[in-house]
C-alpha cells in the first residue's frame, strides 16, 4: 500500500524488511544488559574528557573492568574546541608517544611542540577507549558518592542528566566500584561532593578543593603529573581536576598533561587494585 509513496530511484542497495519494535527491543535489551553488567566495576571514571578517556583506555587495556560516566551527549570534554574554538591542540614532546599510540596524526610545529586536529584526537581517544573494553555511559550525571566503613568511597550515585536539567524530583541509582576517578575537569565535581558531604578531609594542604590558579602552562603541566596519589580513600583524580584540587595553575590548550595524567592515574589505580586485593 505504501510502496507507491516511495519514489523509485536507481537501486544501489536492496534494503530488507525492518520492524520498529524489534529495533526498540534490541536497543533497550542490550543497553540494560550492559548497565547491569557494569553496575559493579573495578574502576568508575567520572567525566569523558581527554584525561578520563585516556585513563579508561589504559585501564581497560590491562583487563580492568572500567565504566565511564559522562553527563553530556558527546564525549571529549574541552578538547573539541582546541584553543578559543580554533580546533587544533598542542602536545609537547613527552606526550607524543601517547598520540602515536592512539594513532593521532601530529605535525611538529617547532622543536618540542606538536599540533593535532582536535576532532581527530577526540575521535581516536574515544574509539580506542571503547575498543579496549571500557564502557562509556553518556547522558548520565554523577550526583553523589557512596561511602562505607572506614570512610572509603565505594561507588557512585548516578542519574540521567535530563532529570537535573528538567529539575525533576527523581531518585538516583547506584553503582559499586573499587575505585573512583574524578575526571570532571576544572570543577573537580566528585572531590567537591566529598568535601561538601563529609568535610575538608581530602589529602590536600587545606583538606578542601583548593581551586586552580591562573594560567601558567609550564608549571600547570609539570605539577599535574608530578605526583600521583589518592585524594581520599578510594578516590583518585586526573586531568584538570588535579589542578583544581591541589591548587595548581591552569594551562589552556596544551593537552599533553591531560593524556599523561590519564595514563598515570591508570597505573596508580592498577597498583592500588592489586594492593587492595593483597596481590
Ligand atoms: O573538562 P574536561 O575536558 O576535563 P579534562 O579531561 O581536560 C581538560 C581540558 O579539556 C581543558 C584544559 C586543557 O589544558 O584545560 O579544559 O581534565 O572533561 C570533563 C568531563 O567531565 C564531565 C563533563 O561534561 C566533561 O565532558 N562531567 C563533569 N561533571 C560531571 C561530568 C558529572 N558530575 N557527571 C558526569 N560527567
Amino acid at each position: 500500500m505504501y510502496a507507491c509513496l516511495i519514489p523509485k530511484k536507481n537501486k544501489v542497495f536492496e534494503v530488507s524488511k525492518v520492524d520498529e519494535v524489534t529495533i526498540s527491543k534490541a536497543i533497550t535489551q542490550s543497553y540494560i544488559k550492559e548497565l547491569l553488567e557494569f553496575m559493579e566495576v573495578d574502576v568508575a571514571i567520572v567525566g569523558a574528557g581527554p584525561s578520563g578517556l585516556a585513563a579508561g583506555y589504559y585501564l581497560a587495556r590491562k583487563g580492568i573492568k572500567t565504566a565511564i560516566y559522562e553527563r553530556r551527549l558527546s564525549v571529549g570534554g574541552g578538547m573539541w574546541g582546541g584553543g578559543m574554538m580554533f580546533n587544533k591542540i598542542v602536545v609537547q614532546n613527552e606526550a607524543k608517544d601517547i598520540l602515536d599510540e592512539f594513532g593521532i596524526t601530529a605535525t611538529e610545529y617547532q622543536e618540542g611542540y606538536y599540533v593535532a586536529d582536535s576532532v581527530e584526537a577526540v575521535s581516536a581517544l574515544c574509539y580506542r577507549c571503547v575498543k579496549a573494553g571500557a564502557r562509556i555511559f553518556n547522558l548520565i550525571s554523577v550526583e553523589d558518592v557512596m561511602i562505607r566503613e572506614n570512610d572509603r568511597i565505594t561507588g557512585l550515585v548516578i542519574n540521567w542528566s535530563a532529570v537535573s536539567l528538567a529539575n525533576l524530583h527523581v531518585d538516583p541509582l547506584v553503582i559499586r566500584s573499587k575505585l573512583v576517578i574524578d575526571a570532571t575537569g576544572h570543577d573537580a565535581e566528585v572531590c567537591r561532593i566529598v568535601t561538601r558531604k563529609i568535610g575538608n578531609r581530602l589529602d590536600t594542604k587545606t583538606g578542601n578543593v583548593i581551586g586552580e590558579k591562573p594560567m601558567w602552562a609550564e608549571v600547570g603541566e609539570k605539577e599535574l603529573v608530578a605526583e600521583a596519589k589518592q585524594v581520599f580513600s578510594g578516590l583518585l583524580a586526573t586531568g584538570m581536576a588535579i589542578n583544581a584540587v591541589f591548587g595548581y595553575p591552569r594551562m589552556g590548550a596544551i593537552f599533553g598533561g591531560m593524556l599523561m595524567s590519564g595514563k598515570q592515574v591508570a597505573e596508580l589505580a592498577a597498583d592500588l587494585l592489586k594492593k587492595n586485593a593483597g596481590g
